[in-house]
């Protein structure tokens, strides 16, 4: 397994670097997704099951991107997908420097779909722009319906929101419905996909979602 440490970007402009790897991107016809969450709600566990319903459609790939340990890499390599771990030398976000180093390291010249997964954290990843063609977040329901409220930033600068681990709705006090107007009132654009990569519920929307979208940016 590939594993790079990454140091802080040496920039003036995380913005201009964010600008310019997303239009090298689209030139290469990568669509690229920076998938946030905090930590445990379930991102690894998505990727697995979107590879594994996608692969033979799709070329895919993920960088994966924690402060220690690989263990997320080797998930994703046995679901079937392209993927490299990067260590962030203790910080707690990836900016456009560092996701451009990761992807470099992988390799994404020969792929449609590329995953960032973020560090799990549902506050500093909100701050930077990793060039990502879209931010997707994951809130799961043992989180609780009040995250939108205390955690705004990432609601707003995302344009999915997928509200995972719907099979253990009956155990929480999760109103799915008073989340879903506390996050629309942050942001009235957002998608949102309740969905289990227990069961596979709700798995089909999202993944239209993915296949539309990547099917757009490569247009
Ligand atoms: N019941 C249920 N459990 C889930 C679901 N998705 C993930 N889990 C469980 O949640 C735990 C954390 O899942 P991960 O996929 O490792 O979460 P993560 O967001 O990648 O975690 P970090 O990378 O450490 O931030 C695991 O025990 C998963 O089995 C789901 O849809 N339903
Ligand atoms: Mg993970």
């Amino acid at each position: 397994m590939k594993v790079i440490e990454l140091h802080k970007s040496v920039t003036e402009s995380n913005d201009r670097d964010a600008d310019a790897l997303r239009s090298e991107l689209k030139i290469m016809k990568t669509f690229l997704i920076n998938l946030m969450s905090a930590p445990g709600s379930g991102k690894t566990t998505l990727l697995m099951r979107t590879i594994r319903d996608l692969k033979d459609e799709l070329r895919i790939a993920v960088l994966e991107a924690d402060i220690d340990a690989s263990v997320d890499a080797e998930r994703i390599a046995s679901a079937g997908a392209r993927s490299v771990q990067v260590h962030t030398d203790g910080m707690c976000h990836m900016d456009a420097g560092m996701t451009r180093t990761g992807l470099e390291a992988m390799g994404v010249g020969d792929i449609d779909l590329a995953f960032l997964e973020n560090i799990g954290n549902l506050i500093c990843p909100a701050e930077y722009d990793t060039g990502a063609a879209a931010n997707v977040m994951i809130l799961s329901v043992p989180e609780g319906d009040d995250k939108p409220l205390k955690y705004p930033l990432m609601f707003e600068k995302s344009d999915v929101l997928l509200i995972t681990k719907t099979d253990a709705l009956g155990y929480f006090d999760f109103d799915l419905d008073k989340c879903i107007e506390r996050v629309r009132r942050l942001n009235p654009v957002i998608k949102i996909f309740p969905v289990s990569a227990k069961t596979g519920e709700g798995m089909k929307e999202w993944e239209d979602w993915l296949r539309e979208n990547t099917a757009a940016w490569k247009a």
